[in-house]
Parts: structure tokens; sequence; C-alpha cells
């Protein structure tokens, strides 16, 4: 498998899942501003969008899938006995779904205009108190000491918050949250999302040698 990251992006999410399994696709990394790939593909064949992450598969039609919580479920789907994600079918994975839904739409995208710096004043405090509530749901739901969003067992969704905590650079202060500043600690240290951090500053440092060459 093939997988197409961007440097501090919501692909980190999915190689932290990769990880996680054992998994080792082939990193590809794409300049969201140049344009340009690690392995030269022209990314526009693999995602006329332009977006990342995006997961080629190794079956016969070399399928390309993209979306964030899509690839995640996929690929953990592959090996339920990881605990990554509920089976389907289950009321537990409806509420994954859930989650990770919530977090596409009012956590990692909201947060984009923001740090592109795209907005109005009004759109700049519309958009922050959003993710102001999302964060605090999340900081609620970890209140009475569970490790990880559904409990003890690390999921896709925890993978996904790590990966969209672009609070800092969104300019949204989410200091006072207490447990969710913790639960990002904890996640932070884990193995798969150190892995994850290593593998993408490597591939990002051998993208702009190569783009210097
Ligand atoms: N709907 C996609 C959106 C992914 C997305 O927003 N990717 C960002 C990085 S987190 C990106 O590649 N942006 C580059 C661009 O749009 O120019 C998903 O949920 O995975």
């Amino acid at each position: 498998m093939k997988l197409y990251i961007a440097e501090a992006t919501c692909s980190l999410a999915v190689q932290t899942v990769a990880n996680e399994l054992g998994l080792s696709p082939e990193l590809v990394h794409f300049d969201v501003f140049g344009k340009s790939t690690t392995d030269d593909t022209r990314f526009s064949d693999v995602n006329s969008l332009l977006y990342v992450p995006v997961l080629v598969l190794d079956n016969e039609q070399r399928d390309q899938l993209t979306e964030t919580t899509v690839i995640s479920s996929y690929l953990a789907d592959q090996h339920p006995e990881s605990g990554l994600i509920p089976a389907h079918g289950t009321l537990e994975r409806v509420k994954m779904d859930q989650l990770l839904t919530f977090i596409a739409t009012e956590i990692a995208q909201k947060h984009i205009p923001l740090m592109r710096k795209l907005m109005t004043a009004e759109g700049i405090e519309f958009t922050t108190n959003k993710l102001l509530a999302a964060y605090g749901v999340l900081d609620a739901r970890l209140a009475d000491g569970r490790a990880y969003l559904t409990g003890e067992q690390f999921t896709v969704a925890d993978a996904y918050v790590w990966a969209t905590m672009w609070n800092e650079r969104s300019g949204v202060k989410l200091d006072h949250l207490k447990h969710l500043m913790a639960y990002i600690a904890r996640i932070g240290a884990r193995p798969s999302v150190q892995k994850a951090m290593r593998d993408e500053a490597e591939l990002v440092a051998r993208h702009k040698e190569q783009l210097a060459a």
C-alpha cells in the first residue's frame, strides 16, 4: 500500500493507525503548497481535489481511498483483534462513526480556514467558539478519568483527535481543558505516534533535499 501524507496534517492520524496495526505502507509526501510529491507522481492523478490522506491499495484496481475517517476505519477493520474500532453492525460502531464524523466536521475542518487566516473577524469568533464547544464536549467525556475517548482502549478516534490538535496554529486557547490536555499528552507518548512523527519528519526533510538538488 502507498500512503500519501503531508506535513503536520490529518494524514498523521492514518500513519498512527497503521503503526498501531504494525503496517508499513510506503509513505509519499505531498507538498500542499508546491504540489510536488516525493515519488514524482502527479498528485492530481491520485486525488483531483488535492488533499491528503490518500491510501492506494495493492488490489488489482489499485483503488485510491480518500477521507481520513474512511481510511482509518478501513485499516482498523482489517484487524479487528486490535480493538482500534468496534465491529460493523454494533451500536458501539455507530457511536464510533458518530464520533469520527464529529471530529471531522466539528474539529478538523473547522480549524482549516482559521489556520489559513481566511476569515473575517466575525468568522474567527464564530468558528473559535464552535471549536471551544467541540473540545469542551471531549473534555467532559474524559472527566471521569478514562484514558481515551471511549474508555481504556486507544481507538481510531483518539488518533484523529491527536492528529488534528491544531489549536495553536488556529489561535484557539485550550489550556483550561485539563482533561483534554492530559489526554493529548498521553497519546503523544505512544510509540505509534512517535514513529509517525519521526517518519513524517524524515520524509519531509528528504523531499526538501530532493527539491533543492
Ligand atoms: N475530507 C478530507 C479532507 C482532508 C484535508 O483537509 N486534508 C488537508 C490536510 S489535513 C489537505 O491535504 N489540504 C491541502 C489542500 O486542501 O490544499 C478528509 O477528511 O480526509
